[in-house]
C-alpha cells in the first residue's frame, strides 16, 4: 500500500462544466501548500470547519487563477483523520486543473483511485465493511440500496460482526489455554452456547444477503422471442418511455438496447434483443448473435410471443436456448383474438398475459418479475441487508469452519483440531471488517473507487 506520511491530492468532483468542483487534500502538508497559493480576502489565521473566501494566485507568475471558497478540517476530525483542505473553485475541467497542478508543484502528490478513503480506514476512522459503504453510497441506483448503504457505513453490519467474532475470540482463547495448560489450571467452561449463538447469527445475516445483494448490484433481464412480437413495445411499456423503435416489420430491433429501471427498488437492466430468426444480412446475424449473448448474461429472462398468431418453430427454438435460465413466459398481443397454444413450450415457467399496447397485464409482470428474482427470499424491508458478495462469502466461509467445530466436538477430537477451524471462522470474519484483511484485497477494493474519493 502507499504510505501515509505524504499530502496527496485529487479533484474530487466529476470532471466536466458544474457549478463547483473541488480539489481535495489529504496529509500533514495541506495547510502549507494551501498557503503558498491561496489569498484570503481578509484575516490572517485558518482556522478549521470554517469557510475561507479568497483567490488561488500562481505565485510564479502572480496570475489570479481562480476566485474560491476553502475550506480546512484538522486532524484527526476530517474524512482521512488527517489535515484535510477542500479548495471549491468554479466547475470547470481547466480551473481545477490548475489548482491541482499548483497544489502538485508545491509539495502534494496526485492521490491514487480510493486512496483517500484508504487513508480513513488504515487511519482506523472506518472500518472495511463502511469503506466499502462508501462506494455502495456513489454508486447506489435505487433507494433501497442507498438506504443499505448509508447503513452500513452507520456500522450496523460491522457492529454485528465484531460483535460474534469477540465471542469466538474468547473461546478460541479458553481452547488454546485448555492446550497449553493442564486441565485443572483452568477453570471448566460450557462452549457450546457461544460457538451456537455464533452460528445462529451468522446464518441469519447469510439469509437476507441474497436479496441485499440484488439491491446493491440490480438485475439484469434481458427481453427475447422471435421477431415482431413486441419485445421492443414491452421495453417500451415497462419504462414508460419509447426508448426502442416499434414498427410492424419483423427485424426492427438489430442491436441489443439497454435501459435501467427501478422495480420497487430494485435497480433492473432491462434489455431489448433483436428477434431471434434466421438472418438473412449479415447485420441480421450479427444482432442475433448478441441477442443470444444478452440472454447468457441477463439473470432473467422474458420470453416473449405473440398470442395473436399460432406458434411458430422459432418460438420452441427460443425456448429451447432457455432451458436452465430463470424465466418467464409472456403472451402478448392480449388485446387481439388469441391463436397461439404455448401448452408445453417451457413447462414449469410462469406464464402472463399481456398487452404492450394497452398496458393490461404488466402490473402482474411487474410482480412476477419481483417474485422470480426473490423466489420468496424476502426480509422485511426495513431489516438491514447484507449487500455485498464478498460478505456473504465471508459468512459462508465462518459458517463453514463453525460447522467444522462442532462436528469434531460431536466426535470429540482434541481441543488443537477445533482451534484450527475455530480460527477459521475469526479470519473470515476479520476480512469483513478488516482486521484479518490481506494486502492484495485492499488493493482489489480499493482499486474500485474513483480518483478523489
Ligand atoms: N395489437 C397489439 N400490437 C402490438 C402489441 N405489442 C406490439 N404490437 C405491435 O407489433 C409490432 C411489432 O412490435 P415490436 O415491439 O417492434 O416487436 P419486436 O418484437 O421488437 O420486433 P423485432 O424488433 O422486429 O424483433 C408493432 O406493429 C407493434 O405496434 C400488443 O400488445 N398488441
Ligand atoms: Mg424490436
Amino acid at each position: 500500500m502507499y504510505s501515509l506520511d505524504d499530502t496527496i491530492a485529487a479533484i474530487s468532483t466529476p470532471l466536466g462544466e458544474g457549478g463547483i468542483g473541488i480539489v481535495r487534500l489529504s496529509g500533514p502538508d495541506s495547510v502549507a501548500i494551501l498557503k503558498k497559493i491561496f489569498h484570503r480576502a481578509k484575516g490572517e489565521g485558518l482556522e478549521s470547519y470554517r469557510l475561507h473566501y479568497g483567490h488561488i494566485i500562481d505565485p510564479d507568475t502572480e496570475e489570479e487563477v481562480d476566485e474560491v471558497l476553502v475550506s480546512y478540517m484538522k486532524a484527526p476530525h476530517s474524512y482521512t483523520r488527517q489535515d484535510v483542505v477542500e479548495i471549491n473553485c468554479h466547475g470547470g475541467i481547466v480551473p481545477l486543473r490548475r489548482v491541482l497542478e499548483l497544489v502538485l508543484r508545491y509539495g502534494a502528490r496526485l492521490a491514487h483511485p480510493g486512496e483517500m478513503t484508504s487513508r480513513a480506514f488504515l487511519l482506523g476512522r472506518i472500518d472495511l465493511a463502511q469503506a466499502e459503504a462508501v462506494l455502495d453510497i456513489v454508486r447506489a441506483k435505487t433507494e433501497a440500496g442507498l438506504r443499505a448503504a448509508v447503513s452500513q457505513l452507520g456500522g450496523w453490519l460491522s457492529q454485528e460482526i465484531r460483535r460474534v467474532r469477540a465471542e469466538l475470540v474468547e473461546v478460541l482463547a479458553y481452547l488454546e489455554a485448555t492446550i497449553d495448560f493442564e486441565e485443572d489450571e483452568i477453570p471448566e467452561r460450557d462452549i457450546s452456547e457461544p460457538l451456537k449463538r455464533a452460528q445462529e447469527k451468522i446464518k441469519a445475516l447469510l439469509a437476507s444477503a441474497d436479496q441485499g445483494i440484488i439491491y446493491r448490484q440490480g438485475v439484469r433481464v434481458a427481453i427475447v422471442g422471435r421477431p415482431n412480437v413486441g419485445k421492443s413495445s414491452l421495453l417500451n411499456a415497462l419504462l414508460k418511455t419509447s426508448r426502442a423503435i416499434v414498427a410492424p416489420i419483423p427485424g426492427t430491433t438489430r442491436d441489443t438496447v439497454e435501459e435501467s429501471c427501478n422495480l420497487q427498488g430494485v435497480p433492473i437492466s432491462l434489455i431489448d434483443t433483436a428477434g431471434i430468426a434466421e438472418g438473412k444480412d449479415l447485420v441480421e446475424r450479427l444482432g442475433v448473435e448478441r441477442s443470444r449473448e444478452a440472454l447468457q448474461r441477463a439473470d432473467l429472462a422474458l420470453m416473449v410471443v405473440d398470442g395473436s398468431d399460432p406458434l411458430r418453430k422459432e418460438d420452441r427454438e427460443i425456448a429451447s436456448l432457455l432451458n436452465a435460465k430463470p424465466t418467464l413466459l409472456v403472451i402478448n398481443k392480449n388485446d387481439r383474438p388469441q391463436l397461439a397454444s404455448v401448452e408445453g413450450l417451457l413447462p414449469q415457467v410462469p406464464c402472463l398475459s399481456v398487452s404492450a399496447l394497452t398496458g393490461e397485464g404488466l402490473k402482474e409482470l411487474e410482480e412476477a418479475i419481483l417474485d422470480t428474482i426473490f423466489s420468496g427470499r424476502v426480509v422485511a424491508s426495513d431489516a438491514p441487508l447484507v449487500t455485498n458478495p464478498r460478505h456473504k462469502q465471508a459468512l459462508q466461509s465462518a459458517l463453514e469452519h463453525l460447522m467444522n467445530v462442532e462436528e469434531a466436538r460431536k466426535e470429540a477430537l482434541p481441543a488443537d483440531f477445533l482451534a484450527i477451524d475455530l480460527h477459521g471462522a475469526v479470519n473470515a470474519l476479520g476480512e469483513i471488517t478488516g482486521e484479518t484483511a490481506t494486502e492484495d484485497l485492499l488493493e482489489v477494493i480499493f482499486s474500485q473507487f474513483c480518483i478523489g474519493k
